[in-house]
């Protein structure tokens, strides 16, 4: 399509009006029960986790519409390898000192270490075969991943994202994406924070100085301008 422009904040989404299944990606970040299980890593924490699930199903409706038109669909997972040998002290000592110690046993396994239960997708957004999957082991999901050349080997321009935690795995992958010039949206509702006043301020800078980072919208309005 050359004149799909979905009606988001700030701007009508994509800039250009070149929207296809072909040429768009939904990134859904990381959904693992680390992040909205109980007994993860963000339940460890003291979260509220009705605030990182609340997510869960406007994600799964935009996901069953972008599979059926033939979207590309890409997930993400943070974690560790078994050894550590990818966490940096700091941010394992970080997480030691508020009792939810990265690569320490806790109720779903280690904490984000990749093959434990916790770092699982949660089974109602569980990846479907042929969908790709990026395991990252910091926040941004382009660093020391192959994401970057996934995207540009499919010929993907537009990226929607979807996932939690909005003001930082998601922002930061946003960020990033806007940077590589991807063409950005942000569907609210299908991303949540472990604090809904960080939620809302991450939303509301993406749409400084006319979309700094891309665009805002929601599963609705995206489901409904799909047709
Ligand atoms: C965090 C994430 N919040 N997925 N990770 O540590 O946003």
């Amino acid at each position: 399509m050359d004149d799909f422009r979905l009606n988001a904040d700030p701007y009508p989404w994509p800039w250009d009006g070149k929207l296809s299944p072909g040429n768009t990606a939904l990134i859904i970040i990381d959904m693992q029960t680390d992040f909205c299980g109980v007994g993860g890593y963000v339940d460890k924490m003291g979260y509220d986790l009705s605030l990182t699930r609340a997510p869960i199903e406007p994600i799964k409706a935009v996901l069953a519409k972008l599979r059926a038109q033939g979207f590309h669909i890409i997930h993400t997972r943070e974690g560790h390898r078994p050894d550590l040998a990818d966490l940096p002290a700091n941010k394992r000592w970080r997480s030691q000192r508020i009792g939810a110690g990265i690569g320490d046993a806790g109720p779903c396994g280690r904490i984000l270490v990749r093959g434990e239960p916790g770092w699982d997708i949660i089974p109602e957004l569980a990846p479907l075969p042929g969908e790709v999957i990026i395991d990252k082991p910091g926040k941004g999901s382009f660093y020391a991943t192959d994401l970057e050349l996934v995207l540009r080997t499919r010929g993907v321009r537009n990226i929607i994202l979807s996932g939690i935690t909005t003001d930082v795995c998601v922002h930061t992958t946003m960020r990033d994406a806007n940077d590589m010039g991807f063409e950005c949206l942000l569907l609210e509702d299908c991303c949540g924070a472990t604090d809904h006043g960080n939620h809302l301020a991450a939303i509301k800078m993406i749409k400084m100085q006319g979309g700094v980072f891309g665009a805002v919208s929601n599963s609705r309005d995206l489901i409904a301008a799909l047709g």
